[in-house]
This record gives structure tokens, sequence and C-alpha cells, in this order.
């Protein structure tokens, strides 16, 4: 096996990296872990998870070049040093997703990628599966590493795994018996380097799939509508602009499953619970999923006329004085906070801004001119978005130091039904650890204003 009794590098301590560390205990004993940090961070961060027995290494040991193989955490771009240093050795790089596949104890892997939508999908199909009686878990980029579940598990149990560009990146031969791509627009094109590696590293979710696998693509995405499939998995589209001649789409108010020998109507849209256009088609990617399951239409009625979505995700945290204010830190792109513009009545006071990932945001300004009455900018990028804003005539920007400053702004500009709504458009990692820290963060300061 890939990792028994060989020389493995660790890369990154972090949620990832710790997870792969504990896995490899039993696997080799020669262990060896970089990360950026100060050394005693490290330390720090390995025994409080109970690790002692490995070697720290810096950016400039020579051990890198003895390395057998690197299982990197998504966090490292390709252009890392410790990075470009093994790809010069030819050593193997891999991600934990990749490791997890080979010591799997169950194949019953369930891919969800797309630059939006992921998290959602990944747990509404664990939400539908669970009510029809299968044993199943949400694991991957939602936040829990896969090595530690998928190695440790009863071969009849399922798995939906959200798998990011950075994790698929570094696959090789993970085949996923269904993989869903919701969609593909700009994003993490630093890490990437360019648009069409990000797609590659999407598109690596079927790469290994074959004739008894299913693939769900959106057949609105012009990116995905166009890719060849070369390695033939059954392959299933959606749509919720068009009826399809085989596939999942709406149809007079309806959420249609067709094939070439039955048509069926799965749900009327007035019952589900989730909100917004873009959770339609999240909605439909699943219900691919689902049908290709056997699961019943019980099961799908009863989820989706109750769940209404996930935490941080256009997340409804409080009203004050008629004013609503939604929590949608998941925003980490232009996409996916103008989905989140569109999906809001307004009119709207947006709180955006934060790490810079080299993003263009002329879209976000377009998209928000008609819905937002001002737009307050904090973080890394403020001043490229008001830049952006103003040479696009949106004048009414207002530029915060903090989180709270931009709640306090918000708070005073609003006046009764308006929403005040978090979603910066951009990831957290100029401010916060993770877009949960800063949702978290938002919603304890709005709720501190209630009181
Ligand atoms: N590190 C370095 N150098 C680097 C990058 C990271 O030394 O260039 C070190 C950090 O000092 C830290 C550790 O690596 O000690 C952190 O590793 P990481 O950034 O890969 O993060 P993890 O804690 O392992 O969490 C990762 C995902 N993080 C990223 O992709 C950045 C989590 O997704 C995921 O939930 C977790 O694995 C479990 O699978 C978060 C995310 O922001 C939610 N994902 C991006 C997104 O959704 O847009 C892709």
């Amino acid at each position: 096996m890939i990792v028994d009794n060989k020389n493995v590098l660790v890369l990154g301590v972090g949620m990832t990296g710790i997870s792969v560390l504990n896995f490899l205990k039993s696997k080799t004993n020669n262990i060896y872990v970089y990360d950026d940090l100060p050394y005693p961070d490290i330390v720090r961060k390995l025994n409080n998870a109970g690790i002692y027995d490995v070697v720290i290494v810096d950016s400039k040991s020579k051990l890198i070049s003895n390395m057998d193989i690197i299982i990197t955490s998504p966090g490292f771009p390709p252009y890392h040093e410790v990075i470009v240093k093994a790809k010069s050795s030819l050593i193997p790089i891999i991600s934990d997703i990749e490791l997890a596949y080979h010591y799997r104890k169950s194949s019953n892997i369930y891919g969800i990628t797309g630059t939006n939508g992921k998290t959602t999908s990944t747990v509404l199909l664990t939400e539908i599966l669970k009510k029809d009686g299968f044993k199943v878990e949400a694991l991957g980029n939602i936040g829990m590493p896969t090595i530690e579940r998928l190695t440790n598990c009863s071969f009849d149990d399922n798995f939906v795994i959200e798998l990011s560009s950075f994790q698929l990146e570094y696959t090789n031969d993970f085949r996923p018996k269904a993989a869903l791509i919701l969609n593909i627009t700009e994003d993490h094109l630093n890490w990437h380097g360019s648009m069409d590696s990000y797609i590659a590293a999407k598109l690596k979710i079927f790469a290994n799939q074959k004739e008894d696998d299913l693939l769900v693509l959106n057949y609105d995405d012009e990116i995905l509508r166009k890719i060849n499939v070369n390695n033939k998995p059954k392959l299933m589209y959606f749509s919720v602009k068009n009826p399809l001649n085989e596939g999942i789409f709406i149809k007079d108010g309806k959420i249609v499953f067709k094939t070439e020998n039955l048509q069926e109507e799965i749900i009327n849209i007035e019952k589900i619970k989730l909100p917004g256009k873009h959770n339609l088609e999240n909605i439909c990617g699943v219900l691919a999923i689902c049908k290709h399951l056997g699961v019943s239409k019980d099961s799908i009625e009863s989820v989706l006329s109750s769940f209404r979505g996930v935490a941080h995700r256009i997340e409804f945290v409080a009203t004050k004085n008629d004013v609503e204010y939604y929590n949608d830190s998941k925003g980490t792109n232009v996409d996916s906070s103008i989905k989140a513009i569109e999906a809001l009545k307004g009119p709207i006071i947006l709180i955006a801004g934060g790490y810079d990932k080299n993003a263009d945001y002329t879209r976000l300004i377009e998209a928000l001119k008609d819905k937002c009455k001002a737009l307050i900018v904090l973080g890394q990028t403020k001043e490229k978005i008001k830049d952006t804003a103003y040479s696009n005539n949106f004048l009414n920007v207002y530029i915060a130091n903090d989180m709270r400053e931009a709640v306090d702004i918000a708070t005073n500009l609003s006046s009764p039904n308006d929403q005040v709504l978090l979603s910066p458009a951009c990831a957290s990692w100029d401010m916060y650890n993770n877009y949960e820290e800063r949702g978290d963060h938002f919603k304890k300061i709005v709720n501190d204003i209630m009181e």
C-alpha cells in the first residue's frame, strides 16, 4: 500500500494534516511534518493532538528529497517552495482524499464539487439518504477530514464527500460511485494560477469513473455542458432553465425526472423550503444522485419540505427594528455573493471584503446596483472593491476597519424592511482562521446589538 513502511512527509498541521498523521501512526515509523508556522507552534499543535513520534522539517531540509510520498493539506498552493522542490525530485504528492481512497473500507462514495453550492448540496444529499434509511455521513471540505471515517467503517456505509479543487488537484485513482459538478466559475485563481487549471482540477472528480458510475452535470453551465466525458460514466444532466430529453429539470413549477421510458414529477417547488434560485440548481443536482440510488419520493419530499439550509449560507440571524440580518460568510467568491444578493428581496446593505484572491469585483458591483442601497467594505480587499464600485458609478460605499464597525455602520444606515447581508465575496483568511469564525463573529455582534 502506498504509505506502508514508507518515508512520508505530511504538509500542514491543520485539520487535514492532524487527521493524516493520526492515520499514519499505524502504517509507518518514518513520518515527517512540514508547516510554515514557527517551530514551537507546530510542536504545540502536534502535542495537543497527541502526536509525538514525528520529525519536523524546514523547507530547506535535505530530508525532503528522500521522501517516498507527500500528503499535502489543501491550503498548500502548487507554487509553495516545498511542493516545487518535491515536484522537481519527482516525489508523488497526494491529498488526504486520495490517501483515504486507497485505504477505504467502503466504496459507497458520492463526491460533490463546484464553485458554489457544495456544502448545501452535501448536507442535503446526506439528509435525504439518511431519511431513506442509508447509513451515511458528510465528509471532506465541509470540515470533516475523510481519512478517519473512510478507513474505519463497514463496507455498506455511505459517504457524501464535499471536494474542493485543492483536494481534487492531488488525486490520481479516486473514483466516486456518483459525482456531481454543480457549476464552475472563477475562484481560487491565485492558488491554481489560471482558470484552465482550476477547471482541470474540478474535472478530476470523474477521471476514473466507469460505466457503473454516475456523473451529474449542470446543463445550464456553459463550461460543464461542453466538456467531453471520455471515460463513459452514466451521464445525467440537470437544468433549471430548459426541459431536457433526459435528466432532472423544472417544468410547470415541478421538478421532473425523465428517462427514455418514464417521466416522473418529483416535487412541486412551492413545497421546497430552501430559498433562492441557486438552491434549485443544488436540489436538482442532488436529486439526480437520489434517483440513481433509488431513493423514495416520500423521503425526498419529507426532507425538502423542512430543510432550510446550512449555517453561514444565507443564514437568517435576527430582526431588529424591522431590519433583517443575514450571515453569508460562506460567500467566499464573487459568484457566491451574487447568488446571495439574488436570493434576498432587498433593499440590501451589503458587507463585503476579505482575503485577496486576485478576483475582479466588477460583476459583484453590477449585481448589487439594483438591489443594494449601500456597500460596506472591510479587510484586505476593501480599497479594491471600493475602487471597482466607484469606477462603476456605485458611490454609496463605506470603509470599516473591522466587523463590529461594519455592523455598526450597516445598522445606522438601515431603515425598516432593509436587509443587512454579510457576504464577503472573499475568503476570510486575512482576518479570521476560516469562514465559520468570521460568520460566528458577525452573528455574535448582531446578537449583541439585539440586547
Ligand atoms: N499551511 C502552510 N502553508 C500554506 C498553507 C497552509 O504551512 O501555504 C499550514 C497552516 O499553517 C496550517 C495548516 O497548513 O497549520 C492548515 O492547512 P489547510 O489550510 O489545508 O487547512 P485544514 O485545516 O487542513 O482544512 C482543510 C480545508 N482548508 C482549505 O482548503 C484552505 C478546509 O476547507 C476543510 O474543511 C478541511 O481541510 C477538511 O477537509 C475550508 C476552506 O476554506 C473550509 N476550503 C476552501 C473553500 O471552501 O473555498 C477550499
